[in-house]
């Protein structure tokens, strides 16, 4: 296995504005510009994730692997491909001048043969991701725990009818929650991957809310055992794996974290594909997370909208983009979270620079949809107007409804005295439909 695994690209990709034709380019991207007293870097925390550009080997249902990746072939000893693995990783991330990474325990350590033997493979990769670190600068945004391939997790994991999976599970988020910490992790991600069914005919969904809330509660108290000050994070998708995924979407997952006393405890880490395939926008699921107090972090990817399961593209599009950056900005920006590229190249791209063209345009459309939400935000585009249209409830009658001076006899009272008697107001949203185009097109590169 080669030193330099990506020799296609000596130095790093750097910033060379719209025009350039080079393109291992940032045509937008440029991490030290200021926008709204924030370094663009540090506005967007860009992560890339470990499984799906290093640890996945481009097959799909159908098919074997496509992709260039030496440390999967099976010949190789277990924890040498892994290093092998990491040190391609951390020379990716390096080369693409982000600042974070995000791993499953699986992704960066081989399992072993026994629960022991896994611990001490990620203990030891955990002590080389240490020093790759300390090495490159890059830092980790989240770890998590893969408890959805091995098949003792085929009906779940915190919600298996089988308490010993249950508990195989709690060890294994034990040790890497304490591996995430020991590594910096800003936050620490749950995805239910298999926490839901495949059918109601053998589903007992009350047990298994129980036990899911069980669950979550176990970990918050070890969190706070341990004294990780990462934050939690609870990721929404509502199928795929599974029939019926119980983290069906942001407002669910918030019902369920109310319903358990556990608000407190988790946010939501929130995938743009996940959302496509709720029948949501990515822009209402940040929009709904924002404004009840819930976003994490984002997985920052796109669907396919003629297929109902998650292709994990690389994003494309400023408009839709813009959009749910606009909400992130509107509610203070992402805090200890940031984006991470839970992308995949599609199975053909196996030329091993593909994976920087993927990324760099993901960057570029995050970059450009951040400098769209933050002149929307400078301009009032849309908050103006969202404060005009419910500026009744702010004062007078509105205020008096809502701060409980009225009641249904007073309200019964000034309607039929012909004194409450509202004329219809137009929504005007083909006008704010043109005001967001314009400033997508009127904001500079
Ligand atoms: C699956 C998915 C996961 C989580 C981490 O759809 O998004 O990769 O992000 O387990
Ligand atoms: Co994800």
């Amino acid at each position: 296995m080669p030193e330099d695994f990506f020799s296609g690209l000596d130095g790093t990709v750097q910033y060379a504005g719209p025009g350039s034709p080079d393109p291992l380019s940032y045509k937008v991207y440029n991490k030290d510009r200021m926008v709204g007293g924030t370094r663009m870097e540090d506005h967007l925390r860009i992560a890339v994730c470990y499984w799906h550009s290093f640890n996945w080997p481009g097959s799909d249902v159908f098919g074997v692997g496509t992709f260039d990746r030496p440390w999967l072939e099976p010949n190789h000893d277990p924890m040498a491909a892994a290093h092998a693995k990491m040190d391609a990783a951390f020379e990716f991330v390096s080369k693409l001048d982000v600042p974070f990474f995000c791993f499953h325990d699986v992704d960066i350590s081989p399992e072993g043969a026994t629960f022991a033997e896994s611990a001490v493979n990620l203990d030891t990769m955990a002590d080389y991701a240490e020093k790759k670190m300390a090495d490159t600068g890059v830092r980790l945004l989240w770890g998590t725990a893969n408890l959805f391939s091995h098949p003792r997790y085929a009906a779940g994991a915190a919600t298996n009818p089988d308490p010993e999976v249950f508990a195989y599970a709690a060890a294994q988020v034990k040790h890497a929650l304490e591996a995430t910490k020991r590594l910096g992790g800003s936050n620490y991600v749950l995805w239910g991957g298999r926490e839901g069914y495949e059918t109601l005919l053998n589903t007992d969904l009350k047990r298994e809310a129980e036990q899911l809330a069980r669950f979550l509660t176990l970990v918050a108290e070890h969190k706070r055992n341990i004294g990780f000050e990462g934050t939690l994070l609870l990721e929404p998708k509502p199928q795929e794996p599974t029939k019926h995924q119980y983290d069906y979407d942001a407002q669910s997952v918030h019902g369920f974290l109310q319903r358990y006393d556990l608000v407190d405890e988790y946010k939501v880490n929130l995938e743009v594909n996940h959302a496509t395939l709720g029948g949501h926008s990515f822009h209402h699921e940040v929009a709904y997370a924002v404004d009840n107090g819930i976003l994490g972090s984002v997985d920052a990817n796109r669907g396919d909208y003629q297929n109902g399961w998650d292709t994990d593209q690389f994003p494309n599009s400023v408009e839709e983009l813009s959009l749910a950056v606009h909400e992130i900005l509107r509610g203070g920006g992402l805090g200890r979270g940031g984006f991470n590229f839970d992308t995949k190249l599609r199975r053909q791209s196996m030329n091993r620079m593909d994976l920087f063209h993927g990324h760099i345009g993901g960057i570029d459309t995050l970059a450009r949809s951040l400098l769209v939400a933050a002149d929307m935000i400078e301009q009032g585009t849309l908050t103006s107007a969202r404060d005009d249209r419910y500026a009744g409830w702010s004062g007078g009658l509105g205020a008096g409804i809502l701060n409980g001076t009225e009641s249904l006899d007073s309200l019964e009272a000034q309607v039929a005295a012909g004194r409450i008697d509202p004329d219809p107001v137009s929504g005007q949203q083909e006008l704010l439909e043109n005001q967001v185009n314009q400033v997508i097109w009127n904001t500079e590169g």
